[in-house]
């Protein structure tokens, strides 16, 4: 089950649901949990759902007294089923949880007692160049109820209305595109938290400018949108953008601070104040990425109203970790509640790279410091739920997060539990480990099998060096046409396909570099040009590829580079 429940006791007595099964609501129940059973219901063949009591009942929506917000109660055993949720995400947790519980017709006999141990679990769409699409954000939007994360951040560099152009409202199209979100959101019970980056251009002085503001924020809240944030990272705080902000702020960050803190502060008082309905403001700061004492973390820490959420993101933009000490400096800093902004595994700045690597190096005690870690994701959407997994369950219960556990279980997912894929994902996910800040090596997995070849090699035994990796370079090769067959989640095959494609291109040259050397072996000098060029022409090939999506796009995909290559190279000057 994912993410793992807090307490589960197995017990004997499982279920056969049969084809009819009787459904019992509590007073209120809620409507997104029961269209989840009654989903589970049909696909495990279940043909008819009657109201009240049956051989089988499903009781629904009965309240989980004691629990935490979310949390929620399972049974299964003695004809019936019990979900029961402390408030109505919880009992859609409850529903969601059924649904991974049921195999074929049949449920195991169980008692769970659950609840998420991190008030914020998800993801921020904050990242630069290409933006998701529609589409990538409907199906995130699922993945996210489906694995119990409940926050979805609209904040994305490259939408103009999010940030160059911030003032002009959304046009039709987009903002009917947004009202579609915000109801996939509700149907999931994620929390669509609208993210407005003003800080490129705003007059903090000027009405109009908090008045457009306004206006953008209240013509999501239309929409149903009932979470709000103001993005003001990446921006020059230094930098005003008019005499009166500049006469009133003066120079310096801790003038910046006091400009932001006024901006925060007049939207929760004229704004979220006179909304009942809507959760924490939140803002992300400029100064995101340390806990240094500063004159503008001064100024947020005294004058901007407490109940303002602030993003951080570690110490460091993307950190290799994240420590429950680091993150209670963070809080004491900057006096409010916490919410990690974890660049994870946003690959923006990691040019044509897409990142498979588990997510680590967060130690599970971040719970007691923060509100909540949410992900950054990459510019794939389908790609990034490789990761998104692993947040889930680190965010569930950080606890008893284990990152390579985990890790092998998304992989698992992604593959549909084929062990064939499941093989494949494994070899192409340790080609696109390496991202230079988290995850500082590449492959390497391949890497110890190319060391241990070369101390083959030398040790003399050439034809056994050749036959022990020829295997694994056969593996790569093959794995580009297994995962496109074995990844039901069409999403990835597509994202991932510039990846895949150089995979078997650099795999194919390593296999031809194995017959280069085995020429060697053979004292065979008459094939080694033709066998070098065939490889410098696949290398070419690879080379050659782009993905469609920016930054990517400008460069070639990189595979277990300074392996493959270095390898490559090693065996050309060998021959
Ligand atoms: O991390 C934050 C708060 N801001 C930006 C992100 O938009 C960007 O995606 C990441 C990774 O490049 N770095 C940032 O500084």
């Amino acid at each position: 089950m994912t993410p793992e429940p807090q307490e589960i006791t197995r017990r004997d007595d499982g279920v056969d649901l049969g084809d009819t099964v009787g459904l019992v609501h509590g007073p209120a129940t809620d409507p997104d949990a029961e269209r989840v059973v009654r989903e589970t219901l049909t696909a495990a063949g279940v043909q008819t759902i009657v109201d009240g009591e049956a051989a089988v009942t499903v009781r629904l929506g009965a309240d989980a007294d004691g629990l935490p917000a979310e949390g929620y109660v399972v049974s299964v055993g003695d004809n019936q089923i019990v979900l029961a949720g402390a408030d109505p995400r919880g009992t859609f947790y409850a529903a969601q949880t059924l649904a991974q519980l049921v195999q074929g017709n049949h449920v195991d006999g169980v008692e769970i007692r659950d609840w998420p141990t991190m008030r914020y679990r998800g993801s921020i769409e904050g990242f630069y160049g290409t933006p998701w699409s529609h589409a990538d954000r409907l199906d995130h939007l699922d993945y996210l109820g489906t694995h119990r994360m409940n926050t979805y951040e609209y904040a994305p560099k490259d939408d103009p209305y999010h940030r160059e152009q911030w003032r002009d409202p959304y046009p039709a199209d987009k903002l009917a595109e947004l009202g579609e979100l915000i109801e996939r959101s509700l149907r999931n019970k994620v929390d669509f938290t609208f993210a407005l980056s003003p800080g490129l251009s705003i007059r903090y002085t000027d009405d109009g400018d908090f008045q457009a503001l306004l206006a953008k924020f209240e013509a999501l809240y239309a929409l149903g949108a009932r979470a709000f944030n103001v993005a003001l990272d990446d921006i020059e705080y230094e930098k005003w953008h008019s005499s009166e902000d500049e006469e009133k702020y003066g120079p310096g960050g801790g003038g910046a601070g006091h400009a932001q803190s006024d901006l925060l502060n007049r939207i929760q008082r004229e704004w979220v104040a006179t909304k009942p309905d809507l959760a924490p403001l939140q803002m992300v700061p400029t100064e995101y990425y340390n806990v240094d004492e500063t004159p503008y973390k001064q100024a947020l820490r005294e004058q901007m109203d407490s109940a303002v959420v602030v993003h951080w993101t570690g110490i460091g933009v993307v950190p290799e970790q994240i420590t429950s000490a680091q993150a209670a400096e963070a809080k004491a800093v900057f006096g409010h509640d916490i919410l990690i902004w974890d660049n994870y595994p946003v690959n923006d700045y990691a040019h044509a790279r897409i990142l498979l690597a588990p997510y680590s190096g967060r130690e599970p005690g971040l719970a007691d410091q923060v509100v909540g870690v949410i992900s950054n994701p990459m510019n794939q959407a389908g790609v990034s739920k490789l990761a998104l997994y692993s947040f889930a369950e680190f965010g569930w219960n950080p606890a008893t997060y284990d990152e390579d556990a985990s890790w092998h279980r998304a992989i698992a997912e992604r593959a549909g539990g084929d062990a064939e894929t499941i093989a494949a994902l494994e070899v192409f996910a340790d080609l696109t480990t390496y991202d230079g800040k988290l995850h500082l090596v590449n492959a390497p997995v391949l890497a110890a099998k190319t060391a241990a070849f070369w101390e083959t090699w030398r040790a003399g035994d050439l034809a056994g060096a050749i036959a022990d990796l020829e295997p694994y370079f056969e593996a790569i090769e093959n794995a580009p046409a297994t995962i496109r067959d074995g990844v039901s989640d069409p999403s990835f095959a597509d994202e991932a396909g510039a990846w895949l494609d150089a995979s078997f291109l650099w795999a194919q040259a390593l296999r031809t570099s194995l017959r280069l050397l085995e020429a060697v072996a053979e004292g065979n000098s008459s094939d080694v040009a033709t066998t070098r060029d065939q490889i410098n022409h696949l290398v070419t090939q690879a080379e050659s590829i782009r993905d469609t999506r920016l930054p990517h796009s400008t460069t070639h995909p990189r595979i277990g580079d300074g392996v493959v290559d270095a390898f490559l190279k090693q065996a050309i000057e060998t021959a």
